[in-house]
């Protein structure tokens, strides 16, 4: 077994692997920017290295920068985390040159999986389910053909892409090659590669995953699946597992297919194979993702296992402890992402200091975190300040654990997407499990309850006397007799204002 290990990463995650190696006997590496000097992971660790500027391309995405650190710290692997550097082939081979276990698959299953068309040519000819469409890159000609085949509407993908980038939805011939000249060249800004490839659309499908592990002597198991359809701009926001529609033949079904495109890959390591899930539940090959996920520890909770402490000896080279009869879901999990961003203000990054802090606990519950209060949240990585896991025997448990949870957590000094779950676990669409990638645009459309109207009474008494108190001291203006009291609703907010100006010269 390794005895150190570099964590090349930090926020939730580091303390997560770190939380791992302490477990086993393994000492750890931090690394750590300019501003995050005083972050969590920094604290949990046996080492800390300072690595530059807050700029990711200074610090968490330098190879060089990350290499000196383990040959100074005399670190034997290192664990990318999600993000930065972890699905970066250069990354794994300069690792593997330079004598460092890197902790994940090896360079040339991450070169397969990072090119979309190739990924399809090598699944294709495993017998692997695809959503009708090309296999390669097409110029517009062969487009138009095969747009025609397989019928609109259909999707443009940037091969280079995935996660959503370079996409564009086609729904007629006359659309084709406007969006055929923007995805091209979307895809050579973005990526520097302009290869196009045609799926059909598939309308609002489910995004389910499938957990895999390998180990590096030909054994490749499945720990059953996360339905991660509640998501926002191609950004997951909330997990679960199981699925609310997969049942133990589907699971097998999905599973086995999972386990294929691992062994097609020639995949070691922890990875996830993403599926679109049509209304018929027909499942299609999406992507791969060759790393540990956000969402891991759902999977980690219906099944029993660390997932990370399983990476590492796997990268080991120890064998997989377990067969695939001996894998057994049990219970429910789900998961919220909570993010340091204003669900009242489209979304946007809200930085800061928290300045109070008092978090959940109790029965079923698991929060992995890399915050604490007094800590300054910096704006220059991604805003998941921790993730709230529940979990229960079955789906209204776990629901109602983590209502609870929620309604337990409170973040001072910046805004959080908390409300965000609060009103996501009281919808019935959502506790019906009628929940597909469309859900979370349809919830922000409708607009909320309005807090203030539940309470009318006494707001209409509050208001009552302001009014009387107006009336007299400025002779019966601003309100007129005649609207006084029972107002119609056009002319209320109206009114208010008024009154508001008024109140304010005074
Ligand atoms: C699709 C699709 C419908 N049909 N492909 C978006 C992210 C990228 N990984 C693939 N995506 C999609 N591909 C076909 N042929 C719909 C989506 C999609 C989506 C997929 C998963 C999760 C959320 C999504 C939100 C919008 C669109």
């Amino acid at each position: 077994m390794f005895k150190k290990i570099l964590i090349a990463n930090r926020g939730e995650i580091a303390v997560r692997i770190l939380r791992a190696c302490r477990e086993m006997g393994i000492a750890s590496v931090a690394v750590y920017s300019d501003v995050d000097r005083t972050s969590l992971h920094v604290r949990h660790a046996d080492e800390a290295y300072p690595i530059g500027a807050a700029t990711a391309s200074e610090s968490y995405l330098n190879i060089g920068k990350m290499l000196d650190v383990a040959r100074r710290s005399r670190a034997e692997a290192i664990h990318p985390g999600y993000g930065f550097l972890s699905e970066n082939p250069q990354f794994a081979q300069a690792c593997a040159d330079a004598g460092v276990k890197f902790i994940g698959p090896t360079a040339a299953a991450m070169e397969m999986m990072g090119s979309k068309t190739r990924a399809r040519q090598a699944m294709q000819a495993a017998g692997v389910p695809l959503v009708p469409g090309s296999a390669r890159g097409l110029e517009l000609g062969e487009m138009a053909r095969l747009a025609g085949e397989v019928g609109y509407p259909v999707m443009l993908k940037a091969a280079a892409g995935g996660g959503g980038k370079g996409m564009r939805l086609v729904r007629s011939a006359g659309e084709l090659e406007s969006a055929f000249q923007a995805a091209r060249s979307e895809a050579e800004r973005a990526f520097g590669d302009g290869e196009v490839y045609l799926e059909k659309f598939i309308e609002n499908p489910r995004h389910i995953e499938m957990q895999v592990l390998a180990d590096e002597h030909g054994q490749t198991v499945y720990l059953g699946e996360r339905e991660c359809s509640i998501q926002r701009r191609h950004q997951k926001v909330l997990e679960e597992s199981p699925s609310p529609i997969v049942g133990p033949e589907m699971r097998r079904q999905m599973g086995e297919v999972a386990v294929r495109v691992a062994q097609a890959a020639g995949y070691t390591n922890a990875g996830t194979v993403e599926f679109l899930v049509d209304q018929q539940k027909n499942f299609y090959f999406l992507e791969m993702n060759t790393r540990l996920q956000v969402e891991h520890p759902v999977t980690e909770l219906i099944t029993g296992l660390d997932l990370v402490h399983l990476q590492v000896r796997i990268a080991a080279g120890e064998r997989l402890p377990f067969a695939q009869n001996d894998v057994l879901i049990r219970g429910h999990a789900m998961e919220c992402r909570i993010y340091a961003e204003d669900p009242d203000n489209n979304f946007f990054p809200s930085p800061g200091r928290i300045t109070l802090l008092l978090t959940p606990a109790g029965p079923g519950i698991r929060r992995d975190s890399g915050m604490y209060e007094g800590w300054t949240v910096p704006l220059d990585y991604d805003p998941l300040l921790a993730k709230l896991i529940a979990y229960g025997t079955d789906r209204q448990q776990t629901i109602m654990r983590l209502r609870r949870a929620l309604h337990e957590y409170f973040v001072g000094g910046i805004k959080t997407n908390i409300p965000l779950f609060r009103r996501i676990l009281r919808d019935p669409e959502f506790a019906a499990g009628k929940i597909d990638t469309g859900f979370l645009e349809r919830l922000l459309a409708r607009p909320e309850a309005d807090p203030v109207r539940k309470d009318h009474g006494p707001v209409a008494a509050v208001a009552a006397g302001i009014f009387a108190l107006l009336d007299s001291s400025t002779g019966g203006s601003p309100v007129s007799p005649a609207r006084n009291g029972a107002s119609a609703g056009a002319t209320q907010g109206a009114t208010w204002k008024q009154v508001a100006r008024q109140e304010a010269r005074r």
